[in-house]
């Protein structure tokens, strides 16, 4: 019989399909095929499928790939219908929003309509996968986190794009969707107002942001280096901490006098994921609303230099 070592040896379980949980869950909605793939055994799970579709499911797929067409299509005119020039300057083609004048009106489609029209189905798209998030979550009797979770980005992504600009009175604040074109507009907003390094707001969401890859970073190397030791198996260390467990903490404490539980390190990462968008969220909401210049405002608070 193989040994379980650790993740880079892993065996991977290659036996009849495991096709989830029925309870009171709707399996027609389940597909039923399901297949295997040894690279991705190597990654993860080697079984991919059966999916959920749903209703949400097809809304948002549905939707979310009008969007993406939208797009596509605006930037194949763009090109000229001319496939090389299409892909020389794919990252350069943008399909804007309205200019200024347009306010929160509806402008012909060559100025801003087909931005606008492409944004409400990436809206329906956005919430119907934030749905089929809550949704699937109750089929399995789990708690919400990753729906909440993914609120949170949400809740960024409607401020920069809906929320902020209505607020303001034009579609013209919101992103335009281009690879380089959406970069030139995040500098843009840094400059209009005032240096976004001075956002207080704008600070804390890089604090989570880093702070979550240093989390993540150190989770990961934790338990990777306790895989040999079990580890890994997450179930058997919470009810039993073992030797794996018990070094990993003891390596923390020894290197910074506190360590997190098995538990409580997944509440650290959640909560600083989620704190990166809510905390860039209420800094974009306030630029232009409430702050004009964050320089300015950073001076006056006493948090830069006086002139
Ligand atoms: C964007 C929202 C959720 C997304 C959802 C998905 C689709 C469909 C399509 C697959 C990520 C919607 C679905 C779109 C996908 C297909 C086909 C989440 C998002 C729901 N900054 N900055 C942040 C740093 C500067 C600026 C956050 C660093 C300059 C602006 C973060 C630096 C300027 C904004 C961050 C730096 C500037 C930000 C984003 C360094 C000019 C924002 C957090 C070292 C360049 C945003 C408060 C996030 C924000 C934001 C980091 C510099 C401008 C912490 C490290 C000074 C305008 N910046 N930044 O999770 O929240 O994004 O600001 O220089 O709007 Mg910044």
């Amino acid at each position: 019989m193989a040994e379980y070592q650790n993740i880079f040896t892993q065996i991977q379980v290659k036996g009849p399909p495991e096709m989830g949980m029925v309870e009171q869950a709707d399996v027609n909605e389940r597909t039923t095929s399901t297949s295997f793939s040894s690279l991705l055994g190597w990654l993860g799970n080697a079984q991919l499928g059966p999916i959920y579709l749903g209703s949400f499911g097809v809304i948002g797929l549905a939707t979310g790939a009008i969007w993406f067409l939208l797009v596509g299509a605006s930037f194949w005119a763009q090109a000229g219908y001319n496939p090389a020039v299409f892909m020389r300057d794919l990252f350069y083609f943008s399909l804007d929003p309205p200019p200024e004048e347009y306010g929160l009106g509806m402008p012909p489609l060559n100025e801003g309509g087909m931005w606008l029209i492409a944004s409400f189905f990436l809206l329906v798209s956005v919430l119907s996968w934030w749905a089929r998030s809550y949704v699937l979550a109750a089929q399995l009797k789990m708690g919400k986190h990753v729906f909440w979770a993914f609120g949170a980005a949400i809740w960024l992504f409607l401020v920069l794009g809906l929320i902020r600009p209505v607020l303001m009175g034009s579609w013209s604040e919101a992103v335009p969707y281009g690879i380089f074109s959406h970069l030139d507009w995040t500098l843009g907003f840094s400059v209009i107002y005032g240096n976004l390094f001075y956002n207080p707001f704008h600070a804390l969401s890089i604090v989570f942001l880093y702070g979550s890859a240093l989390l993540f970073a150190m989770h990961g190397a934790t338990i990777m280096a306790v895989t040999r030791l079990g580890g890994d198996r997450e179930l058997e260390q919470i009810v039993d901490r073992g030797t794996a467990s018990e070094r990993a903490a003891l390596f923390w404490r020894w290197t910074m006098g506190f360590n997190a539980t098995m538990e409580g390190i997944h509440r650290w990462a959640w909560w600083f994921a989620i704190l990166t968008p809510i905390t860039g969220g209420i800094g974009i909401l306030l630029s232009g609303t409430v702050v004009d210049n964050w320089y300015v405002w950073a001076q006056d608070h006493g948090y830069a230099p006086p002139d």
